[in-house]
């Protein structure tokens, strides 16, 4: 059994990963209208990915009998960034999530609720990789470019980096 502000910071944080998922999906959207098909697989791994994160803390909720209240998801705003300004948006986005985790983090341990501690205990270290991960998409946009070839090797390596979406970190692609 957790306290009723745990289970509403977790409520909170449910509709933030399905927010994410929704960033996500909007972001595949707008690659594959620049016919960025490796990129728009890489958001559509990720929107998944999300996905699970918000049903993992669904079951958390449940398997401590605690209320969850499912609340609307706004909408991503998809904008005409290019390529760089995406990731530059992304990796914005997973430092406010990172935040917000360490937030509700801070909150378990001001409650000596060790249960809950641990289980974010995962989210934790699944930004830290998240975060690492579009660092150096950035970083290697930044030294090839994001147009032209060196575009189009970054769109092809993002299609082999989908493919291993979810497999380093326990959740389906
Ligand atoms: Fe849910 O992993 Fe980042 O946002």
């Amino acid at each position: 059994m957790i306290s009723q502000d745990m289970a509403a910071l977790i409520g909170a944080q449910i509709n933030r990963e399905f927010y994410s998922a929704y960033f996500y999906l909007a972001l595949s959207a707008r690659a594959e209208t620049m016919n960025l098909k490796g990129t728009a697989a890489w958001f559509m791994a990720k929107h998944g990915e999300e996905l699970t994160h918000a049903l993992k803390m669904y079951r958390y909720l449940i398997d401590q009998n605690a209320a969850v209240v499912l609340t609307g998801v706004a909408a991503p705003e998809t904008g005409t960034d290019g390529v760089l300004r995406i990731f530059e948006r992304t990796l914005e986005h997973e430092r406010a999530v990172t935040s917000a985790i360490n937030t509700i983090l801070d909150h378990a341990l001001s409650e000596k609720d060790h249960a809950t501690a641990i289980f974010l205990q995962w989210f934790v270290t699944e930004q830290i990789e998240e975060e690492a991960t579009v660092n150096d998409i950035i970083g290697r946009l930044r030294l090839f470019g994001d147009q032209g070839y060196g575009l189009l090797m970054i769109d092809n390596e993002l299609a082999a980096l989908a493919k291993q979406v979810g497999t380093t970190t326990g959740a389906a692609p």
